[in-house]
């Protein structure tokens, strides 16, 4: 499996719990590398646009609302099958459904406050990096 490229999100309600170095090291213990990284308020165009497949969903508006309540920290993770891997880490949607020990399981407040996002796809990861860092933003770590 080839090195691969992920994005993520600590969201609103993880930074206001002040574990954003926990949730690192669980990137970190498992394989992935942080390749860049920001904390940011998003504005409420950038996050519709970030979330612009979800728009006819009836959660967009409080979903908009909440990503937008705080500062996120934005990523981009490296490593070995980094997408699935992280996707893992993270565990489901709703956090009362993610297995123990995964970090939605540990920080997540419900499906909509569930500390974390991760790209589902090659697709969504590129499209995702690219909403939010340049190029030369990203380290190339071996
Ligand atoms: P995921 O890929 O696990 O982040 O899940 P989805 O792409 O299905 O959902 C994206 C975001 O929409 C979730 F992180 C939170 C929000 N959401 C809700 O607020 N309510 C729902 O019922 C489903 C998703």
């Amino acid at each position: 499996m080839a090195k691969e490229l992920t994005f993520s999100i600590i969201k609103p309600n993880a930074i206001k719990k002040n574990v954003i170095g926990d949730i690192i090291h669980h990137f970190e213990s498992n394989g992935l590398k942080v390749a860049a990284c920001k904390m940011v308020r998003l504005s409420r165009e950038k996050c519709e646009l970030f979330y612009a497949e979800h728009r006819e969903r009836p959660f967009f508006g409080e979903l908009v609302n909440f990503m937008t309540s705080g500062p996120v920290v934005l990523m981009v993770l490296s490593g070995e099958n980094a997408i699935q891997k992280n996707r893992d880490l993270m565990g489901a949607t709703d956090p009362a459904k993610a297995a123990p020990g995964t970090i939605r399981a540990k920080y997540g407040d419900n499906v909509g406050e569930n500390a974390v996002h991760g790209s589902d796809s090659p697709q969504s990861a590129r499209r995702e990096i690219a909403l939010f860092f340049e190029p030369h933003e990203i380290v190339n770590l071996s």
